[in-house]
Formats: C-alpha cells, structure tokens, sequence
C-alpha cells in the first residue's frame, strides 16, 4: 500500500506561510545564491556577517504508485543583497516536457521567465496572481516588497530541477532597487552567446 494513492490534506497558515504536517524544509542562505546575485563584495559582506536566510522550501512529495504530483511552498524574506532584491534561486526543469503552477499568496514582486532561446518575461506579482510556467521556462521569483512573500508551486517531482544555466548566465533582466523603488534592468554579467 503507498500512502500517497489516498488523499491527503495539509494545512496553510495564510499569514506565515507554514504548512504541516510532515513537510520537508530547506532554508536557502547568501551563500547558497553566491553565484546568482550580481554584486559579489555585498554576497561576501553579508556571508561574513550572518549569512541571512534569503527564502526556505517548504516541500511535500506525493510520490504515488501512478503519479508523484508535488507541492511546494516557498517563503521568500524581504531584503536585497547590494541593490538586488531577494529572490529564489531559479531553475528549469529537467524534463523539457514538464509545465509548472506558481500561486503567489502574499506578498509583491515579479515571475522572472526565460527560454534557453533567450525570450524573457516579468510577470508582476501580488496576492491572488496564478501564472502558467510553460514547459522550458527557467523561471525565478523576486520579492520587492517590505514583506514576506510566499507562493505555492504545484509541479511533478519526474520535472526535475537544473541549476545550471541560471548558475552560468542568470536571466536577461536583474530587479533592483533604485530610489526606494524596484527597478528591472538588463543583467550586465550576461555572457553573450
Ligand atoms: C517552488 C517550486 C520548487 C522550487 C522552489 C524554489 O516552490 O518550483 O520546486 O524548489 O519554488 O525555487 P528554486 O528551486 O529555484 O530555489
Ligand atoms: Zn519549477
């Protein structure tokens, strides 16, 4: 008998983002994002200080005997590192078959989304914004507000997760703030093709 081939419910706490039971956590600190944000000094000043928490997964797999729908909420804290606000490391699947669901339930910021062949997307964000991740769409999630944000994504775990091109080339536009104000701007560490 696999558990999973019944239902199952969690519970979300709409103001903290907590969701139980039995769900897995990976804090996600500067340093495991030290090659995603561009400014490398404010990485290296803010690893010596704390090395802050930047966003943590919330995680539940449904691995079932014919399926394996997952779910996973991220909590993503307010900051910037340098002018760059804080974000989700980001990722393409790796199975170029496989579509994702992002629900962002609180909180303000943007759905970055790129294709390999270089079209990008921001989608702006706020409570109640669901958006349609198609299959080979890197896709990343900024917080620019003064709060948490957080998001529930629904996905299959056979997608797969590669971190590869955004380690290497991060995406084609980078959110920063400028005058108390998030800004997109092209990423001036992109290496052209
Ligand atoms: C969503 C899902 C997860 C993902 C998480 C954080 O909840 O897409 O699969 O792990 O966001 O994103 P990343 O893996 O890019 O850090
Ligand atoms: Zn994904």
């Amino acid at each position: 008998m696999n558990p999973y081939d019944y239902p199952l419910s969690l519970k979300l706490d709409f103001s903290t983002g907590a969701l139980e039971p039995g769900v897995h956590v990976t804090p996600r600190r500067v340093s495991d994002l030290a090659l995603m944000f561009h400014d490398k000094e404010a990485v290296a000043a803010a690893i010596a200080q704390r090395d802050p928490v930047v966003y943590e997964i919330l995680s539940q797999g449904f691995p079932g005997s014919r399926t394996d729908a997952a779910i996973a909420i991220s909590r993503i804290y307010p900051g910037r590192v340098g002018d760059e606000y804080h974000f989700t490391k980001g990722h393409f699947h790796e199975r170029d078959d496989q579509a994702e669901v992002y629900f962002c339930l609180k909180g303000e910021g943007y759905l970055l989304l790129e294709r390999a062949d270089g079209e990008f997307r921001a989608e702006p964000w706020q409570p109640g914004t669901i958006s349609h991740i198609p299959p080979a769409w890197g896709h990343r999630v900024v917080n620019t507000g003064r709060d948490l944000l957080f998001f529930i994504g629904i996905y299959h775990l056979s997608a797969g997760h590669s971190y590869k091109q955004v380690e290497e080339r991060g995406f084609a536009q980078l959110v920063v703030e400028r005058d108390g104000r998030p800004i997109l701007i092209p990423n001036p560490r992109r290496i052209p093709r």
